[in-house]
């Protein structure tokens, strides 16, 4: 059947690239049946004005020619832990077991906290022997797209694991997965921009999705997405992540 990528994104003081703050966005890989609900279900999404009432909003709806990888979801864990101090220690034990070396999680908190890579709307490629950012992409960093869970089979998935039916979690397994399965990724470690949402997560291949309860402080606007890569073909990587049309079939 002829299916089709739908993406969405909504931002604040006008488009992102001219400095516009991101509000929302969306990625969507259906059937053409499904455009207009997704579609609309997008836009609700985008105008709820839950995180600000945008002044710019782009849907993109493309026919997907290239053949679609179908991936099984990461497989996932939980962690309940109590202070941010024992999240984020968490996190760091979690990126060592994927072999990323200490000195080079180190010098991720020190990117993470540099001003100038606060507010990325995308995602920053570190290297792993160098600790050093490599996307080259400045304030934009790198949106993974072209990727989708239909709902149902994610409603089974959530039911058995005993986890939220969430659109947020479908989201970031989804991201997680297509991230995890490109072979220059080692790890990933992410939580969201959202200031009441402090869940994060660490994932790879090789430890699944770990979500970790706390990982940041209530109120903090400064979400994190960072690919912990080997020095690799940068280019091929990001196309990979932006342009493969992958869906999660579990
Ligand atoms: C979860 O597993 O609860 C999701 C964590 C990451 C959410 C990031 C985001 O807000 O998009």
């Amino acid at each position: 059947a002829d299916r089709y990528t739908i993406r969405m994104r909504a931002a604040k003081g006008g488009p992102h690239e001219n400095g516009g703050k991101h509000i929302s966005g969306g990625e969507a890989l259906v059937k053409e049946e499904e455009i207009k609900r997704v579609v609309h279900t997008m836009l609700d999404k985008a105008l709820d004005h839950s995180r600000g009432k945008p002044d710019f909003l782009q849907v993109t709806v493309e026919e997907v020619v290239e053949p679609i990888d179908y991936l099984k979801p990461l497989p996932i864990h939980s962690h309940q832990v109590n202070s941010l101090q024992e999240g984020q220690g968490k996190a760091i034990n979690l990126l060592e077991l994927c072999g990323i070396p200490t000195s080079t999680i180190e010098k991720a908190y020190r990117v993470i906290a540099n001003p100038l890579n606060r507010g990325l709307r995308g995602a920053m490629f570190i290297d792993i022997d160098t600790g050093q950012r490599v996307d080259r992409r400045g304030e934009k960093g790198v949106r993974v797209s072209r990727m989708d869970w239909n709902e149902e089979n994610f409603i089974l998935w959530a039911t058995r694991k005993k986890i939220n039916k969430s659109l947020r979690i479908k989201e970031a397994v989804t991201l997680a997965t297509k991230v995890a399965n490109c072979p220059e990724v080692m790890a990933e470690l992410c939580w969201s921009d959202d200031p009441d949402y402090l869940t994060g997560y660490v994932s790879s291949i090789k430890i699944g999705y770990q979500r970790i309860s706390k990982l940041k402080k209530f109120g903090d606007e400064s979400g994190c997405r960072i690919f912990f890569v080997r020095a690799c073909d940068v280019t091929s990587c990001i196309d990979y992540l932006e342009n493969r049309p992958t869906l999660l079939l579990w």
